[in-house]
């Protein structure tokens, strides 16, 4: 393959030397049959044809980004060993797939913002939302400029994006203080956004999310009357001032109601009188929202000429949901909600590392949203991001955090693991029982020793874990009891129980083990 290339070049640089076991070459076309998406009925620079026979491999695209995408997955097929021979043609269903770093906590370090990105461009997402709620010059001091150490961050970012073909959107969240009919205070604004203009900053947000859904300023009150007239004087001023900066500038707006059927008097008044070039985020029906829904997103079509374009509160657990670690993959969004709905932008938690494994899950629903298997995009992002040979042993403690708005089923693996055991007992079978409680116990402490190192995803997992090995050490005492009858047993296994219970962390639906100690005692 010719290395030169820009996306071979960054290709290298994600996948070391995984392709070179094949020979690859890059054909660029401008046809049809590789920028049309049939599915969707779109023109798109993403689409290409990975044509495979034998350790030849011919990727059909009409630009870099598609060429990039297709190695990709080229790449992803080698590393799950699933390459086949034939003519693949590849092109995304929704056409805008990302996330926000948009939650109330401690922001990402550098470090973890690139390293979150280069992962999400190699699972084909195309955008990134920049607007930490704690980042202070985001929404706190919106009106000062950022220093030139935390510019230069930026500029760093901005360039990554570049590099692995994001589309990177930096967010201005004003409207906890601006006073709406001061002309000086829009200078402010745009100032402020010139600012992120000189570092290479192309797309914009503008934030009225979580404000007071009144007027404050009496001046504001003269002039607008109500908070939505407000907020459409302000995009609409904001929206012209930046397309005279730049008329290749994109802006997406957050309104201040966000969630809710999408035919209220506020965002029906809003979206139809911005224009249908700019973007509005909303949550769905609730804030942090189980489903997603295609009639929904016509109803909020229909109701403000937009489609919209979601900001998913899952994985984020910031707020009321800080006891809650949400790793498991997404569900509940319609198959079809793509021709619904501009995209999806997940809004991620606190802890970067973790984050990764249900965004690979969103990279995955929305590239195939008519075929995405939950599990099996689940398992394949834990085995990414905590590597092939720990996957098994990770999963045994993730199976435990599915508490979520998403209600999926909590610790599935376990209650069949028990299940099977359960049955093997009862069955007349005691042996089977104990070699398949020993195997179970076996991957329970393997998974325990896992999280005891000193990995950064480790350490962001310590509160739940920490909780973790009380249950491990509850049933392993349990077993023994089983074996040895040895009565002690009970009162540190209650002592135990106690401690788990105090524990504040979610795990497991959070089940009474007391209660659940005393049937096991009448069990055995
Ligand atoms: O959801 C939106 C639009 N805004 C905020 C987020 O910043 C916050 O992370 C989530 C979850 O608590 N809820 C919000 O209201």
């Amino acid at each position: 393959m010719n290395g030169k290339s820009n996306p071979a070049a960054v290709f290298y640089k994600l996948f070391g030397d995984t392709a070179d076991k094949f020979n690859i070459e890059i054909i660029y076309e401008n046809s049809k049959r590789v920028v049309y998406c049939e599915k969707t009925h779109r023109v798109a620079d993403e689409k290409y044809i990975l044509s495979v026979s034998g350790k030849e491999v011919k990727i059909y695209c009409s630009c870099e980004k598609g060429a990039f995408y297709a190695l990709c997955d080229l790449a992803k097929r080698i590393d799950e060993n699933t390459v086949s021979d034939g003519e693949f043609i590849c092109s995304p269903s929704f056409s805008v797939r990302g996330y926000i770093e948009g939650f109330y906590g401690t922001p990402w370090s550098h470090e973890n913002r690139k390293s979150v990105m280069k992962l999400m461009a190699k699972n084909r997402m195309n955008t990134v939302y920049y607007a930490p709620k704690d980042d202070l010059y985001h929404r706190e001091k919106w009106r000062e400029n950022y220093p030139e150490d935390e510019l230069e961050r930026l500029k760093a970012l901005v360039d990554c994006a570049k590099e692995y073909y994001m589309n990177f959107y930096w967010c201005i969240a004003p409207g906890l203080s601006m006073k709406y009919s001061d002309d000086a205070e829009f200078d402010t604004l745009i100032n402020k956004t010139k600012q992120l203009y000189s570092i290479g900053i192309r797309c914009f947000g503008l934030l009225l999310d979580d404000i007071d859904e009144e007027l404050v300023f009496e001046e504001d009150k003269a002039v607008f009357g109500e908070t939505v007239n407000a907020h459409i004087e302000l995009i609409n001023r904001y929206y012209s001032a930046l397309k005279k900066i730049d008329s290749s500038i994109h802006l997406t707006v957050c309104p201040t109601l966000y969630h809710g059927k999408g035919s209220e008097y506020y965002i029906s008044k809003l979206g139809k009188n911005i224009p249908t070039l700019v973007s509005v985020f909303w949550t769905g029906r609730d804030i942090c929202s189980r489903e997603l829904t295609s009639p929904e997103a016509v109803r909020f079509i229909e109701n403000t000429f937009h489609k919209p374009l979601y900001w998913d509160n899952y994985p984020v657990n910031d707020c009321s949901m800080f006891n809650e670690m949400h790793i498991s993959p997404i569900i509940g969004r319609d198959p079809d909600l793509y021709k619904y709905s501009e995209g999806i932008i997940s809004n991620c938690m606190e802890y970067a590392e973790c984050s990764k494994i249900p965004l690979i899950t969103f990279a995955d629903y929305l590239w195939d949203s008519e075929n995405y298997d939950p599990q099996k995009s689940w398992e394949s992002a834990i085995r990414q991001v905590v590597g092939k040979e720990n996957a098994d042993n990770f999963i045994i403690f993730a199976d435990h955090l599915y508490t979520s708005c998403l209600k999926d089923a909590n610790s599935r693996r376990m209650y069949e693991a028990f299940d099977e055991i359960e049955t093997a007992f009862k069955s007349g079978n005691p042996e089977k029982a104990l070699a398949l409680a020993e195997n179970y116990l076996g991957k329970m402490n393997a998974c325990r020793d896992y999280l005891k190192q000193d990995l950064p995803i480790c350490r962001e997992l310590s509160k739940w874990s920490e909780k973790y090995f009380v249950s491990c050490e509850i049933i392993n005492k349990i077993f023994e009891y089983i074996k040895t009858k040895n009565e002690e047993l009970i009162s540190e296994i209650s002592l135990l129980a106690e401690k788990y219970e105090s524990m504040p962390a979610k795990l497991s639906n959070d089940v009474n083990i007391h209660a659940e100690l005393k049937n096991l005692q009448k069990f055995i």
